[in-house]
């Protein structure tokens, strides 16, 4: 998922139709032919990386424009997401497959009010491609669960996830709660969604702000490497 990717232009003119079909299938919520089209890619020796990024997030991108805008409305998103999730399972055996040995284990949830979970999904398959246990706590989770999980699986990170301006302020609640527990010393919070920024991130005090799956990932490892190196 690190890999370069090539400018979507530069890619053959096949490719290039095959990932608008996709887009188009995707925007239409028609789950079977964006399957299709996904395997098609792999077929093709495509990475997932690519097949994500242009195939995938470049339809949900134009998704999320035009919900925006209202032109779309919830029924036709959701059935956009579920063409997405349905893609995302032909992917993950792809992206959480590891032979790298267990790096450390990372509490991910999506916070309080927030049902939104294609982004976080993502990032927990690629964490887990990359050699962390993820513990997923799902969605809309308060803080009393993400630090009861933190607490069970003795964890060493946790990531939120917040797509919408109403509950990413909910990060610096967990944060906080995380304080009073004694525990924000030893575990390093991770934040992403779309709405964030790295200012965002700073003002709650969390450690690190992910802009997308792989800067994630690239977090984790950090601080994992630098308690190694601590300890
Ligand atoms: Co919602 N929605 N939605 N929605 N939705 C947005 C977020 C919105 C921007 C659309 C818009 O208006 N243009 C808007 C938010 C506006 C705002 O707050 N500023 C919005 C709204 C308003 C709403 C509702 C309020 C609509 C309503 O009911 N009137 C409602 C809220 C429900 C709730 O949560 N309480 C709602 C509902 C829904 C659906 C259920 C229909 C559906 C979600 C389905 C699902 O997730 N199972 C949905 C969707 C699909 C979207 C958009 C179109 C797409 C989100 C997505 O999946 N993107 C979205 C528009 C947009 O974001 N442009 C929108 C693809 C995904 C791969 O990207 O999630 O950004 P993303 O994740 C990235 C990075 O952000 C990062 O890495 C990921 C991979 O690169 N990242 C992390 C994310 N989480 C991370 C955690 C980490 C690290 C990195 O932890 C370590």
């Amino acid at each position: 998922m690190t890999q370069e990717l090539l400018p979507f232009e530069e890619l053959p003119k096949e490719l290039q139709e095959l990932y608008e079909d996709m887009q188009d299938d995707l925007y239409e919520g028609l789950a079977d032919r964006v399957v299709e089209g996904t395997r098609q890619a792999l077929e093709m020796g495509r990475s997932p990386h690519e097949i994500l990024t242009y195939g995938l997030i470049g339809g949900m991108d134009i998704v999320g424009e035009d919900f925006g805008a209202g032109i779309l409305f919830v029924p036709e998103v959701l059935m956009a997401a579920k063409a997405m999730k349905a893609a995302m399972e032909i992917l993950r055996p792809l992206l959480t497959q590891t032979g790298s040995p267990r790096l450390g284990t990372i509490v991910l949830g999506t916070v309080k009010g927030d049902i939104h979970d294609i982004g976080k999904n993502l990032v927990g398959m690629m964490l887990e491609g990359a050699g962390f246990d993820v513990i997923d706590v799902g969605v809309n989770t308060d803080a009393e669960t993400f630090i009861q999980t933190v607490k069970e699986h003795n964890a060493e990170l946790l990531g939120m996830s917040a797509l919408l301006t109403t509950t990413m302020p909910y990060m610096k609640v967990v944060i906080d709660r995380l304080a009073e527990e004694g525990l924000r010393d030893r575990v390093k919070v991770l934040v992403g969604g779309a709405p964030l920024s790295e200012a965002f991130a700073e003002d709650i005090g969390a450690d690190a702000y992910c802009e997308d799956a792989s800067v994630a990932v690239e977090m984790a490892k950090k601080f994992i490497t630098l308690k190694k190196n601590a300890a």
